[in-house]
């Protein structure tokens, strides 16, 4: 299991889309960072269940949460766990 960390909400441009080689540091370096697309993509080209976290250190893109407008539809077709509760399942974040 591979963990993704999504730094950007951007949806746009190359952070859109991801290369051929789905190259985890290629993704991160376009654009903004590694988006929720990029990181969807990525993590559904392995084998394995993999999840998606989201930056929300301090500083981070969703320290205090935030907003992804997508750019089109995201498909799942494989085991990925999202994980958007910012700060832990006792909160309504
Ligand atoms: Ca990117
Ligand atoms: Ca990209």
């Amino acid at each position: 299991m591979a963990v993704f960390q999504v730094t950007t909400a951007l949806d746009t441009g190359v952070d859109n889309t991801v290369s051929d080689n789905l190259n985890l540091a290629d993704e991160t370096l376009d654009g903004g960072g590694l988006s929720l697309r990029e990181a969807l993509l990525l993590a559904q080209a392995t084998p394995e269940a993999d999840t998606l976290i989201f930056a929300s250190e301090p500083g981070d893109t969703f320290a205090s949460g935030g907003v992804i407008h997508l750019s089109s539809t995201l498909e799942i077709w494989s085991d990925v766990t999202i994980n958007g509760d910012l700060d832990g399942p006792a909160s309504q974040i």
